[in-house]
């Protein structure tokens, strides 16, 4: 190939090498679980399984709809991906019509492998944590429903509290009816550019719809993806069909700083949800106090007018009977 031959050939690289690499399809294999898992024995290349885990033909189950039961999958290859999209395929099922739970949770964080109290992994941990909780700890005052889908960023100093349904340390969450359903269902988690995009695919339709978007958040590069479930006094089946995750990175990203050393924070966080646990009457009669002071006032100002008419009809009548 002469000079200008490898001239023209480079050029015509990079002019449809942006294009190419802004496509989706640029799946990381090492990283992803799509089927057939293919594996001697029990094991699956690049992932390893804690707990309750089983792997069948058509998905990995986490837990069964057996109570008390915690597992999880985790991949073995550190992250050096600096924006990426996760995609989902899960399936939560159980015979619970009205009681079910707890949930599970996709986990990139720096301690992967540890058994714990938060959807079957460990609590205080470094990175980011997307968590799907099915169950309603929180029966005082409440500001959304369930199933709820939330972000969490933790620098290992934050603990999950399942008593809140962890909204005092969500950096945000949307309300998804993903459960017992007969379609596909799919979470995208997408982190790029430092925002995180949470977005579902639960209405059989083909297409992500946004759950919510956050800016100024801060992950670093080499920590690891799982994915976890627990069942408690309340089970289901947690089921994970595939785990996909696509290199988002352009070649302008190259010139980005190092990612590798950083902590993992987050600009802005949900004011945390009132503490409140019983509603208190003085709280909520701000206004029935002003409309009662209105009609307390109007009350008065009536009987003054209506004692003044009488006054002034008596008067005369006074007036009249002298004369
Ligand atoms: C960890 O996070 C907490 C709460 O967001 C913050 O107050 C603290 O300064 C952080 N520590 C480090 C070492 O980043
Ligand atoms: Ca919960």
């Amino acid at each position: 190939m002469g000079v200008v031959n490898v001239v023209l050939f480079l050029s015509f690289v990079s002019c449809i090498s942006p294009q190419a690499w802004n496509t989706y399809d640029y799946m990381k294999r090492e990283h992803s679980l799509v089927k057939p898992y293919q594996g001697v024995g029990t094991s699956i290349p690049y992932w390893d399984f804690l707990g309750s885990t089983m792997v069948t033909s058509n998905y990995v189950r986490l837990t069964g709809d057996i109570q008390s039961q915690r597992g999880a999958i985790w991949n073995k290859v550190p992250l050096s991906v600096r924006n990426w999209e996760m995609q989902i395929h899960f399936k939560v099922h159980g015979r619970g019509k009205d009681l079910f739970g707890d949930g599970f949770a996709f986990w990139y964080v720096k301690e992967p492998m540890q058994t714990g109290d938060v959807f079957g992994s460990r609590d205080f941990f470094t990175g980011l944590a997307i968590i799907a909780d099915t169950y309603s700890n929180h029966n005082g005052v409440h500001n959304h429903g369930h199933p709820y889908i939330s972000a969490m960023v933790n620098n290992g100093t934050l603990h999950y509290d399942h008593d809140r349904d962890g909204t005092h340390t969500q950096l945000s969450g949307c309300v998804a009816k993903f459960r017992n359903l007969d379609h596909d269902t799919f979470l995208s988690i997408k982190y790029v550019h430092d925002t995180l995009t949470v977005s579902v695919d639960i209405d059989n339709k083909m297409a992500y719809k946004d759950c919510f978007t956050v800016n100024g958040v801060f992950l670093p590069t080499g920590y690891y993806f799982g994915v976890s479930a627990a069942t408690g006094d309340l089970s289901d089946a947690h089921d994970i069909v595939s785990l996909k995750l696509y290199d988002l990175t352009t070649p302008d990203d190259d010139i980005l700083e190092d990612r590798a050393n950083i902590m993992p924070s987050a600009l802005y966080m949900e004011p945390p949800r009132d503490h409140v646990d019983d509603p208190k009457p003085s709280s909520l009669s701000v206004w029935k106090q002003l409309v009662l002071l209105v009609f307390g006032v109007c009350a008065i100002c009536g009987a003054v007018f209506i004692g003044g008419l009488f006054y002034v009809k008596h008067k005369e009548q006074q007036r009249k009977r002298f004369y």
